[in-house]
């Protein structure tokens, strides 16, 4: 284990954008929506970082050939990492490797379409067909049940990925245009009306991409690059779609088949095409800490739109959706809000407190193993209640 308080340097301190020259107006609670006591994180309990380590070392034993968490404090930074990045050579995972982020992809999109909504070129209560006439076969959609999957548009991965190697295979290499991916799910019923219950689907974040290229006639790789990678000078976080390689450094990624005691099947080299803008950036748990740490920060977009991004409707147990953004509530009582991810071989979290101040991301390079999910919540435990932590 490496654990380390150092002072922030200029490095981290530079990844500070300026205030969106557009005026915050307060916006108001969906219905439904709930208020709660928000502990700042000079308010948080210290964190647990022996905890963390022990989360980290449960989750390799539950078959991860590598885990690694970092936890950004206020001035502080703590890291830990055990196992592999490369079962191959056997070389060492270390925080400093480029992983892919899954869903996490979504709160990039988000924070883009509500630049776009700072920037009055969209609106969030607008219909997506005023924007992309005739693409989905109900005008009552809008851009907000997309963001908050109130869509009802079907998750075109339940079918892609019923078998878990199989399906990764049959779509490892190929290329899709949003349109084959949103037509695939309109082959299938959808699962609620326009604006009804949470329903997750990737769907929705594919519609969110084209909307991006539509509103602004570039792909979502130039808008992610102008709009969130340079200013906050994210060196390490990459949109490659149609490429297969990550870039530089990186852990690879091993997937775990659905029939029991056969080997993991590396997965690293991928188009990703099936995900796209719902998931498929490449990135470091260092870059996720400073991106939810902008964002929440109020940097990234106005508060105005900050707060749209927060009306909050349930979506499972001890968690809520807002716009590409989800809070989970934990054991301790506070608050922290981001994204989780699940790629083939990679799963992600990614979380921070509700000023920004303490982030804390952590990559697991295996996916398709629950216990492995379901453990990895310890890492937010630890570092967000500290030894309070059950
Ligand atoms: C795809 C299948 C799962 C993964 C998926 N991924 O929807 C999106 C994502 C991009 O990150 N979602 C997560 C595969 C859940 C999120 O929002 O937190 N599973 C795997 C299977 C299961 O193939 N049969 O685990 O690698």
């Amino acid at each position: 284990m490496v654990s380390a308080t150092v002072v922030r340097g200029t490095a981290v301190t530079a990844a500070v954008v300026s205030l969106l020259a557009v005026p915050a107006h307060a916006a108001s609670l969906a219905p439904g929506a709930t208020t709660r006591a928000e502990a700042s994180a000079a308010a948080l309990p210290k964190p647990d970082v022996t905890g963390l380590w022990n989360v980290l070392r449960t989750v390799r034993g539950q078959g991860a050939p590598g885990v690694m968490a970092r936890l950004d404090d206020g001035g502080s930074v703590h890291w830990a990492a055990t196992g592999v990045a490369d079962r191959g050579t056997g070389r060492k995972i270390s925080n400093t490797d480029r992983f892919r982020i899954g869903s996490v992809t979504k709160i990039f999109s988000a924070v883009v379409l509500l630049q776009l909504a700072d920037e009055k070129k969209l609106k969030l209560d607008a219909p997506v067909n005023r924007y992309l006439p005739g693409l989905l076969p109900d005008d009552r959609i809008t851009v907000r049940h997309v963001l908050s999957h109130r869509s009802g548009l079907h998750d075109y991965t339940n079918e892609m990925f019923a078998r878990t190697v199989p399906g990764f295979e049959a779509v490892r290499k190929k290329v899709f245009t949003y349109r084959q991916l949103v037509n695939r799910s309109l082959s299938k019923a959808r699962t609620t009306k326009p604006g009804g219950a949470y329903s997750y689907s990737n769907t929705n974040f594919v519609v969110a991409g084209m909307l991006i290229e539509k509103l602004t006639g570039h792909s979502v790789r130039t808008e992610y690059k102008n709009r969130i990678i340079e200013p906050l000078h994210l060196r390490d976080t990459f949109y490659v779609h149609p490429g297969t390689q990550i870039p530089g450094r990186h852990a690879r990624g091993y997937l775990t088949p659905d029939a029991a005691g056969t080997a993991l099947v590396d997965a690293t080299e991928q188009t990703a095409s099936w995900a796209q803008s719902a998931g498929a950036v490449i990135s470091t748990t260092r870059d996720l800490n400073t991106f939810l740490s902008t964002l929440l920060g109020g940097r990234l977009t106005s508060r105005a739109q900050l707060a749209q991004m927060q009306r909050w409707v349930p979506s499972g147990t001890k968690q809520e959706y807002g716009l590409g953004l989800r809070r989970r509530h934990l054991s301790c009582g506070i608050s922290v809000y981001g994204h989780t991810g699940a790629v083939q071989g990679y799963y992600t979290y990614a979380f921070a407190s509700k000023d920004g101040k303490r982030s804390l991301a952590a990559l697991a390079n295996t996916s398709n193993n629950g216990t492995v999910l379901n453990s990895m919540l310890g890492t937010l435990e630890s570092a967000f209640c500290g030894k309070q932590a059950k």
